[in-house]
C-alpha cells in the first residue's frame, strides 16, 4: 500500500488530509504533539477505512526529534510515497514594533525549520527510488504581505521560496513538489493565533463562508492523484468570498 506522512495531524487540515488519503487506500504516518489526539485519529483510520496508521508524537521544532522519528521508522513504514509538510500556524497578529519575538521564533521554527528538518529526513528514500511527492502547506500569506502579518508572512514566504527551490533541485530525482496556498479556512488556526481568544477567532470567519479542512484535504488529494508525468507546482485557493489577503466580501 502507498504510504503518506502528514505533519500536524492532530487538528484541521492535517487530520482531514490523513482521513482523506486513508479513504483512498493509503497507510498513514501522523505526527503532532498531542498524543491523545494522534491515538484517537489512528484508531479512526483503522476503524473507518481499515488502513494502518502510525502515530509519531514529537515537537517539529526539535531537529533531533524529527530525524530520530524518521530513522527509527519500522521497516514496513520506511518507504514513504508522499510527505505533506502541514504542521504550522500563526502566533499573534500585532504591529511590527509590538509583535512578540517569541511568536516570530515560534512561527519560523514551526512553519519553516520544521519543514526543512522533515524534508531533509524523508527525501533520501525518495531520491533512492527516484519517486516521491512533497506537498508543502503555504498560504496566501506567503505571496502577499498584510498589515500585522509580519512574522507569519515571513514564515510563509519562506515556505513558498523553499518549495520553488526544492522543485528545481529535485528535478533529477523525479520528485514532485507542490506548494498549496490557501486563504481562510475555519480550523483551530485563528484560536492558536489569538491564543485561545474565541471571540477574536470567530470574528475572522464571520459574515461569509470560509473553507473547511475537508475542502483543503480534497484539493491535496487531487494534486496527489494526477498521472506521474504531471505536477502541480503552485495552487492558490480561497473561499469564493475572498479574492486575496485584503479583499474579503462580508455579509454579501
Ligand atoms: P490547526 O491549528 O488546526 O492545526 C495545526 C497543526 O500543526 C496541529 O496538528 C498542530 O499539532 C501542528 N503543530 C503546531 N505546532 C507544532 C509543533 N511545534 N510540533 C508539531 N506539530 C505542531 O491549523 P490548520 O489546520 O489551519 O493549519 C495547518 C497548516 O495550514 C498550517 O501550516 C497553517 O499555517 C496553514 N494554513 C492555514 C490556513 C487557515 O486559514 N486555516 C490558511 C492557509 C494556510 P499539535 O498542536 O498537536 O502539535
Ligand atoms: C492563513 C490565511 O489570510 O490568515 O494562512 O494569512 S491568512
Amino acid at each position: 500500500m502507498p504510504i503518506l506522512l502528514v505533519t500536524g495531524a492532530t487538528s484541521g487540515f492535517g487530520k482531514a488530509i490523513a482521513l482523506r488519503f486513508a479513504k483512498e487506500g493509503y497507510d498513514i504516518i501522523i505526527t503532532g504533539r498531542r498524543k491523545d489526539r494522534l491515538e484517537s485519529l489512528a484508531a479512526d483510520i483503522q476503524k473507518q477505512f481499515g488502513r494502518k496508521a502510525l502515530p509519531l508524537c514529537f515537537d517539529i521544532r526539535n531537529r533531533e526529534a524529527c530525524f530520530e522519528a524518521i530513522e527509527n521508522l519500522p521497516a514496513e513504514w520506511k518507504d514513504i510515497d508522499i510527505l505533506v509538510n502541514n504542521a504550522g500556524g500563526a502566533w499573534g497578529r500585532d504591529r511590527f514594533d509590538a509583535a512578540d519575538l517569541d511568536d516570530w521564533e515560534t512561527m519560523l521554527d514551526t512553519n519553516v525549520k520544521g519543514l526543512m528538518y522533515m524534508t531533509k529526513a524523508v527525501i533520501p528514500g525518495m531520491i533512492e527510488k527516484k519517486k516521491g511527492h512533497i506537498i508543502n502547506m503555504g498560504s496566501i500569506a506567503g505571496s502577499e504581505v498584510y498589515e500585522f502579518g509580519n512574522g507569519y508572512n515571513a514564515a510563509k514566504f519562506a515556505v513558498n521560496a523553499f518549495s520553488k527551490s526544492m522543485r528545481i533541485d529535485l528535478l533529477p530525482y523525479n520528485i514532485k513538489v507542490t506548494h498549496i496556498a490557501p486563504g481562510a479556512a475555519e480550523t483551530e488556526f485563528s484560536l492558536v493565533r489569538f491564543k485561545g481568544d474565541e471571540a477574536k477567532a470567530a470574528a475572522i470567519y464571520a459574515g461569509y463562508t470560509p473553507m473547511t479542512a475537508d475542502d483543503i484535504a480534497d484539493i491535496v488529494y487531487y494534486t496527489a492523484s494526477l498521472p506521474s508525468h504531471v505536477c502541480i507546482n503552485h495552487l492558490e485557493v480561497t473561499p469564493t468570498a475572498q479574492a486575496s489577503s485584503y479583499y474579503v466580501f462580508k455579509n454579501g
